[in-house]
């Protein structure tokens, strides 16, 4: 903290990569800003998800900042796919060059954000018992960070020790000689399963759903590669900016290249044949998996037929089938040895679709079907993703209305930047923007940049607040549905965290921008060309009108 004081032009709340990069921003134009962080360090994501083998599933040289050449030239990554203390490692780095630190609040989590509608200032309560306030208030709270804590019967009468890897200890977990529970499979358990199983004594397995996983194939970074990249990065950056995910052609490995074959052209000795040549990376080779019904069921059963040769007991390779969803419908998980950790005699799987969790046990895990002893309890069970940190925080804009109340029936914000009736109120890579279905770099830094120019455009003609059009928010929040409508992401048997799906009681509603990255950079500049279409502005306590023509 550069000085104490309670009144800001702008509060960011969150310390991860949207959080660091913004707290710069807005300081670099001059503007008093303060960050509020939860933890007791900055990385967000990367600070709380420690759990062993944790690891970005974007190219590290992509996943990094763009803003700074001085950045991007001076920081070395060693391996393709960076693992979590290394990303970890950057933006502690970031956060020491530009000198942030000063103006984070550290161990403090925001519980109240109120509209002042006399003041047109945001009023803001922390639970470290701080009174604050602000003009603009952005929320840089992250889409995966409000953990899933499933209501599991028993739980707190458990007798060994129970980590979620959303919350993994910054010491590690001693698990020699310990039986270890595990349950989920999505990224994180599929990261940490192959680990747990090397470190413990016994590891059980419990799978709900079964998953779609392929090798990462990571390795270190050639530096000559990593020369090239450098010596192009303006390039690169530019072609991450035309790109759908906001990831160049570039980036080494096969992982993000965009398949162009289809499925369906093949004969069944073409199938086979790929199926040699590709192994688990079936399911993301071919272009129609994602569009066609008919290339995703053969692709789903190349999948399994992968599956039954890499497991040696077939009874445990059947369990390992998905059946329920199809390929490409929750986010693709990309995993190091996996599947192989299957034959070890000290791991057992556990397929609850053949008998669900009863309980926790004070020594284990009751199912349907049996009852399994161990002495620490993994859970890897996912997030409220993309709205859970927001609706976690009483936010009340106009008229006392609450944001969850607005949001009940799903999030509605134009271009996922703002909410109308929530004045000044921006969201970085909210729901509405392509957000996790992109490098979250890449939408991060496009997002900050729109945010301080809009602040910055305000401030040059004397606005004092920013609110979108009832009839844009609506009209782009029917646009966001209509895109993932009829697409594999919405499929009636897809029970994503997209969608809300794995959280009870959640509005299922699609809640990314499926458009992809440059469509949607594309329209976030034509409203600030067309002169903030959409968005309304207040001046000394008149109301511009929303331009003609949206
Ligand atoms: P995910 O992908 O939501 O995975 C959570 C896993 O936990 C998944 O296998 C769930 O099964 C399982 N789960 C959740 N609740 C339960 C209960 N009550 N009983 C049994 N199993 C349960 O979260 P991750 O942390 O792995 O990954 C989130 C994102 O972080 C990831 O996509 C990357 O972007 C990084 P289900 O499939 O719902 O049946």
């Amino acid at each position: 903290m550069s000085e104490p004081r309670d009144e800001f032009d702008a509060i960011v709340v969150g310390a991860g990569a949207a959080g660091l990069y913004m707290l710069h921003r807005l300081r670099e134009m001059g503007l008093t800003a303060l960050a509020l962080e939860t933890g007791d360090g900055v990385g967000g994501t990367w600070f709380w998800n420690r759990y062993p083998g944790a690891r970005c599933d974007v190219p590290s040289l992509e996943y990094s900042f763009g803003f700074s050449e001085e950045l991007q030239q001076g920081w070395e990554w060693s391996e393709i796919m960076p693992a979590q203390s290394e990303v970890l490692a950057y933006l502690n780095h970031v956060a020491d060059r530009f000198d942030l630190r000063r103006d984070i609040r550290f161990e403090t989590r925001l519980s109240a954000a109120t509209y002042d509608e006399s003041a047109r200032r945001w009023r803001l309560a922390t639970d470290a018992g701080d009174v604050l306030s602000a003009r603009f208030c952005v929320m840089a709270t992250g889409c995966l960070s409000a953990p899933l804590r499933p209501d599991f019967e028993g739980l707190d009468r458990f007798e060994g020790d129970v980590h979620y890897t959303s919350g993994w200890p910054r010491e590690g977990v001693d698990l020699s000689g310990r039986r270890v529970g595990v349950i989920g499979t999505g990224s994180s358990g599929v990261q940490c399963i192959p680990i747990l199983a090397e470190q413990a004594d016994h590891l059980y397995v419990f799978q709900r759903t079964p998953v779609y996983t392929f090798p990462a194939d990571n390795a270190p970074l050639e530096p000559d590669f990593q020369s090239f990249v450098k010596a192009n990065y303006r390039e690169i950056r530019k072609k991450q900016r035309a790109s759908d995910t906001g990831v160049s052609e570039h980036a080494q490995g096969a992982l993000f290249s965009t398949p162009t074959r289809r499925l369906l052209d093949l004969s069944a000795v073409e199938r086979a044949a790929a199926l040699e040549d590709l192994g688990f990376g079936v399911v993301r080779s071919f272009a129609d998996i994602r569009t066609e019904t008919a290339a995703n069921e053969i692709a789903v059963e190349m999948y399994r037929e992968m599956i039954r040769r890499t497991i040696d007991d077939p009874l445990v390779a059947e369990r390992l089938c998905p059946r329920e969803h199809p390929i490409g419908c929750k986010r693709q998980v990309v995993d190091t040895d996996y599947f192989i950790t299957f034959n070890r005699p000290d791991v057992t799987l556990i397929d609850l679709r053949e008998g669900g969790i009863e309980a926790i046990t004070p020594t284990g895990l009751r199912t349907t079907n049996g009852e399994y002893e161990f002495d620490v309890l993994v859970l890897a069970t996912g997030f409220d993703a993309m709205t859970g940190a927001l609706r976690r925080i009483d936010i009340r804009g106009r008229h006392d209305r609450t944001l969850a109340s607005k949001w009940a029936d799903g999030p509605r914000a134009y271009l996922g930047l703002l909410s109308a009736d929530f004045p000044n109120l921006f969201t970085i890579t909210g729901p509405g923007s392509p957000s996790v279905l992109s490098n979250m770099m890449h939408s991060i830094e496009q997002h900050v940049d729109w945010i301080a120019d809009c602040i910055g455009h305000m401030g040059e003609n004397g606005f004092d607040e920013i609110e979108p059009a009832v009839d844009a928010e609506d009209e782009w929040v029917a646009h966001v549905i209509d895109e993932a409508d009829g697409t594999v992401w919405t499929a009636p048997s897809c029970r994503s965290w997209y969608l809300g799906a794995n959280v009870p009681g959640k509005r299922r509603i699609f809640m990314p921008y499926t458009g992809g990255v440059k469509k949607y950079r594309a329209k976030c500049d034509e409203v600030v060309a067309r002169d903030y279409e959409g968005f309304v502005f207040t001046r000394s306590g008149r109301t511009e009108p929303a331009p003609a023509g949206f």
